[in-house]
């Protein structure tokens, strides 16, 4: 056993509980133990955050976000330690951790201080009448986080959290205790107020015991749409605000007038990058008919290529097996399997990992399972359009709608296209270029509310309207 990934409650390391394994993904071996959090110990932590809640809320958000400008400075001084722990837990490229999760989470926690300290406050008057707002913490925050980009959504959420004045407990998943078990050691070292941020590790129980534990005021979870609606149920009794970003079955809409070297590299980036793992990947694309041959070809070509130049293993064996049932199922659909559609096979000790072939299929009629159910992994359908209005019509054909790209070089039709698009986010000529202020999240079983910039700070505090009488001067 290399780790021990002990919880973190009220300013010191817990090493308590049942232990269970974590799996290096790209050779399949154990490579640590993590201790899960059974009821007694998320109640240790829940009451930690509680305790320190008081003194917390009561401080100027400007020493508040002086806190998480430390945090930010401090994850810099640890870079290595955090691109070590991540990359041994998901087994995403050295490259990917060190130029977008770990940077993102200095730049989260720095946006959230910069945006809090900016944020305007708003009076109204009417004769004889003034109105305004204080903002207030929700409380006690659960942060749930998924393992696909560990370190990058926890911090997303911690920023706005933690500058708004709230205390939070982390669960990151199981399968990624490790970025948030050095971000605990970091919060630790700049001496960060004991119980502010408290992690307990474990298994979607533990996530639902803290959910559910009633000195939680509010939960905040990324990850699947089932787990998503398993934890609004839980939390209904007590109406605990909720903030969700969910699954996706995104749509990519290539027009015959763009760039197509520009928009076969984009679609590489949007469907196999991170192994297909980000909630924002794309896994169906609708290329004009006057280029589909081009372009399914040259895509299926990169896809090939990417095993030998890059590939990314799947974060556990069953969800590997959960992304290979997906491409059984689209061969017995009837697909045509134009890349991949197997496990590739190294010759070394990867074979005992996750992975699986980046794939790209077409010949699926729109209604099948494969073209309609988020897979998650490094795969696309690929199918033609005729017209504008087709392609718009096939893209909102989902119960999903969380993002979307469109490639064409026509200023009115990006426009036109992306307004018509039924998702939170829509990228034109590019994929996830992200401005943190602004509102991230999707629409239909893609989510409830926004991140990002002023939606998230709204969400991790309430306002308190005050309406005062103004009494007029007789005299
Ligand atoms: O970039 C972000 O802020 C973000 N929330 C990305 C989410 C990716 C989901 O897999």
């Amino acid at each position: 056993m290399e780790t021990t990934r002990a919880h973190f409650i009220g300013g010191s390391p817990v090493a308590e509980g049942e232990r269970f394994p974590v799996h290096d993904p790209v050779t399949g071996r154990v490579v640590g133990e993590v201790c899960e959090a059974d009821r007694e110990i998320v109640d240790r932590a829940v009451t930690a955050a509680r305790e320190a809640l008081p003194a917390w809320a009561a401080l100027p958000v400007a020493e508040r976000a002086g806190w998480t400008r430390r945090l930010a400075d401090a994850i810099e001084e640890r870079f290595e330690d955090l691109v070590t722990a991540e990359v041994a837990d998901t087994g995403k490229p050295v490259a990917q951790a060190r130029e977008l999760d770990i940077p993102r989470g200095a730049a989260n926690f720095r946006a959230f201080a910069e945006i809090a300290a900016q944020r305007p406050e708003s009076a109204f008057h009417l004769p004889g009448t003034l109105s305004y707002t204080v903002r207030r913490p929700l409380g006690v925050v659960a942060v749930i986080v998924p393992w696909n980009l560990p370190f990058l959504l926890m911090t997303w959420k911690l920023g706005p959290a933690l500058v708004a004045g709230n205390t939070v407990v982390v669960k990151p998943s199981e399968h990624t205790p490790g970025s948030a078990a050095v971000l605990a050691e970091i919060a630790a070292g700049i001496g960060l107020p004991p119980g502010v941020l408290n992690v307990v590790n474990g298994f979607g129980g533990t996530g639902r015991l803290l959910a559910e534990h009633p000195g939680v005021d509010a939960v905040t979870f990324t990850g699947s749409s089932r787990t998503g609606s398993a934890i609004m149920k839980s939390v209904a009794d007590r109406v605990k605000p909720i903030s969700f970003e969910l699954g996706g079955k995104n749509a990519g809409l290539i027009f015959s007038d763009t760039d197509l070297d520009a928009a076969v590299e984009g679609a590489v980036r949007s469907v196999f990058t991170n192994g297909g793992q980000v909630c924002l990947c794309t896994e169906r694309l609708y290329v004009e008919r006057r280029v589909f041959e081009p372009f399914a070809l040259r895509l299926a070509k990169r896809a090939q290529e990417l095993v030998t130049t890059g590939l990314m293993p799947m974060i556990s064996a069953e969800h590997r097996d959960k992304v290979l049932s997906s491409y059984v199922a689209a061969a017995e659909e009837g697909a045509e399997i134009l890349a991949g559609g197997g496990v590739p096979g190294f010759g070394d000790e990867r074979d005992g990992g996750y992975f699986v072939e980046p794939t790209v299929l077409t010949g699926l009629p729109e209604g099948s399972r494969v073209n309609r159910e988020e897979i998650f992994g490094p795969v696309c359908h690929i199918a033609p359009f005729d017209t504008e209005a087709e392609a718009i019509a096939l893209a909102n054909d989902s119960e999903y709608g969380l993002a979307a790209t469109v490639w064409t070089r026509d200023l009115s039709r990006a426009h036109r296209v992306a307004q018509s698009i039924e998702a939170g986010l829509v990228w034109v000529n590019t994929w996830f270029l992200r401005d943190l202020r602004t509102p991230f999240g999707g629409v239909k079983l893609s989510g409830v509310g926004r991140e990002g910039g002023v939606h998230s700070l709204d969400f991790y505090s309430e306002p308190t309207t005050i309406t005062m009488k103004l009494e007029q001067d007789d005299g």
